[in-house]
C-alpha cells in the first residue's frame, strides 16, 4: 500500500496540530505507524488520500452504525444547512429528538441535549452532586468517560483507592473526590460504599465496558450496583456513549433490563456529527438551569445539523431494525477470528456484545482492567499493522473496541477473515 501523501498530510499536520491530530488515540503512537489521512467514505468502506480502500471496524468509534455517507442522513443534513445552520434559540427539532430518547431508554423522563460525550458525563456527574449535596463519585478503572478532569483517574492495584490524577494539569484536589473500584467487582464497591456512604453522590460506569476492549457485564453485575444505589441513595450513571442505540435501540439499559438514575448518550444519536446528551429521572432533572441551581449550558446545543443527523440516524435504526443482522456479523466475524487464533494456538480471548467486539491476545479471561492489561500488546501491534496492510481498518489499540456496522457485507466479513488468516504467520 502506498502512503506517500498521508505521510506528507501527517507531516504537515504536525506543524500546526499538537501530534497532528485532534485526538490522541487517531495518531497511531500505539501501534508505531503513521495513520492514513481519509478522505471520503461510503457504506463499509473508507478511503484515504492515496486512494487505498479499507473495510472500516472503527466507524468513527462507533456513530456510523449505519455505515459512511448514508443516503438518508446525507439528504437530511442537506437539507436542514441551507436553511441556516444554528440559530442558538429553541427549534421543533430539539424536541423530536428528545421525545425520540425519552420513547427508546425506559428510564429517561427528560434529557438536556450538549455537543459531546464529555460534556454529557461532566454535566451529568454535577447534576448527581448538586442533587444529592454529596461529592464523592465511584468510576471503575479502565472505563473512559471523556476527559472530564475528576474522571481522569486509572484506579491502582487495590479496589479502594482514592483518586490520583492521570493527566498532568489535573490538580490532586480534583480527583481527590474520585473513587475507582475494579469492573466486574461488587465487593470493590461494597468496600467504597462501606468507606463513604453517605458522601458518594454517583456511580458512573459504562454498563458495556467499551474502552478497554469490550468487556461485558458479569451476571449480577449491574444489577447489584442498582441494588447498592437505590439503598444508598447513590444516583447510578449509565455511561451510554457507545453502548447507546449499539448495543440494542434501547442501550444496554434495554439489553440488561436495568434503570439507571442517569444515563449519558453520544456517539450514534449525532449519526456522525458532534453530539451528546444526559437525561433521566425528572425529579434528579428539574434541578438544572434555568429551573434549578445546578448551571449547565453550550452554545451549539441541540444544534439542528446534529440534531437533524441524529434524528434521521435513529429513525432509520428504528425502522430498518438492523439489530439482528448485526448481532450476526458481529458474531460471524468474531467467532471466525476466534477459530484462526485457536486453530493456530495463539493465545486470545474474544468478547463481543451486539455489534461491538474485541480481541484480546492473552490466554486469560478478561472480565477487568488488570486482565485486560495481560495482552500481548507487542502481538496486536503487529495483527493491526497486517490487517491495515491487507485493507481492513481496526481500531489502533488494544483497549478500544471494534464496530459492524448495517453497511458492512458477508464479503466484507469473509475478506477479514482472509486477512486475519494471512497476518497469522506474521504474529
Ligand atoms: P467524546 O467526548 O469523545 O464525544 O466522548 C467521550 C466518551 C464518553 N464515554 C464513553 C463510554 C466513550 O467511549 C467516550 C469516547 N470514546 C472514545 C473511544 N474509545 C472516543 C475516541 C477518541 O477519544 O478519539
Amino acid at each position: 500500500m502506498n502512503h506517500a501523501t498521508s505521510k506528507k498530510l501527517f507531516d504537515r499536520a504536525r506543524k500546526v496540530i499538537p501530534g497532528g491530530v485532534n485526538s490522541p488515540v487517531r495518531a497511531y503512537r500505539s501501534v508505531n505507524l503513521d495513520p492514513p489521512f481519509i478522505i471520503r467514505g461510503r457504506g463499509s468502506k473508507i478511503y484515504d488520500v492515496d486512494g487505498n480502500e479499507y473495510i472500516d471496524y472503527v466507524g468513527s468509534w462507533g456513530p456510523m452504525i449505519l455505515g459512511h455517507a448514508h443516503p438518508a442522513v446525507v439528504y437530511a443534513v442537506r437539507e436542514r444547512v441551507a436553511r441556516g445552520a444554528s440559530f442558538g434559540a429553541p427549534t421543533i427539532l430539539e424536541i423530536e429528538m428528545a421525545e425520540e430518547l425519552c420513547e427508546a431508554l425506559p428510564s429517561l423522563d427528560m434529557v438536556r441535549m450538549v455537543n459531546s460525550g464529555t460534556e454529557a458525563t461532566m454535566s451529568a456527574i454535577r447534576l448527581a452532586r448538586g442533587y444529592t449535596n454529596r461529592k464523592k463519585i465511584i468510576k471503575f478503572a479502565g472505563c473512559y468517560h471523556g476527559h472530564v478532569d475528576a474522571l481522569l483517574v486509572e484506579a491502582g492495584s487495590g479496589a479502594t483507592t482514592l483518586g490520583v490524577p492521570d493527566s498532568a494539569g489535573v490538580p490532586p484536589e480534583f480527583t481527590s473526590n474520585t473513587l475507582s473500584a475494579i469492573y466486574n467487582d461488587l465487593s470493590s464497591v461494597d468496600e467504597l460504599i462501606n468507606s463513604f456512604g453517605q458522601e458518594i453522590a454517583a456511580i458512573i460506569v459504562e454498563p458495556v465496558a467499551g474502552n478497554m476492549g469490550t468487556i461485558p457485564p458479569q451476571p449480577g453485575f449491574l444489577e447489584g450496583l442498582r441494588e447498592r444505589c437505590t439503598k444508598a441513595g447513590i444516583v447510578l450513571i449509565f455511561d451510554e456513549v457507545m453502548t447507546g442505540f449499539r448495543v440494542a435501540y434501547g442501550g444496554a439499559q434495554l439489553l440488561y433490563e436495568i434503570k439507571p438514575d442517569l444515563t449519558c448518550l453520544g456517539k450514534i444519536i449525532g449519526g456522525g456529527l458532534p453530539v451528546g446528551a444526559f437525561g433521566g429521572r425528572r425529579e434528579i432533572m428539574e434541578h438544572l438551569a434555568p429551573l434549578g441551581a445546578v448551571y449547565q449550558a453550550g452554545t451549539l446545543s441541540g444544534n439542528p445539523l446534529a440534531m437533524a443527523a441524529g434524528l434521521e440516524t435513529l429513525r432509520t435504526l428504528k425502522k430498518e431494525n438492523p439489530y439482528p443482522k448485526l448481532e450476526e456479523s458481529a458474531a460471524y466475524l468474531g467467532d471466525g477470528i476466534n477459530t484462526l487464533l485457536t486453530e493456530h494456538e495463539i493465545p486470545h480471548y474474544c468478547t463481543r456484545v451486539g455489534s461491538m467486539l474485541c480481541t484480546y491476545f492473552t490466554a486469560a479471561e478478561v472480565h477487568n482492567y488488570e486482565a485486560a492489561k495481560t495482552s500481548d500488546c507487542a502481538r496486536f501491534t503487529k495483527f493491526f499493522a497486517g490487517m491495515l496492510k491487507r485493507g481492513i481498518y481496526l481500531a489502533p489499540s488494544q483497549f478500544e473496541a471494534g464496530f459492524v456496522s448495517a453497511a458492512h457485507s458477508q464479503d466484507d466479513l469473509d475478506l477479514t477473515l482472509e486477512a486475519a488468516k494471512a497476518c497469522l504467520s506474521e504474529i
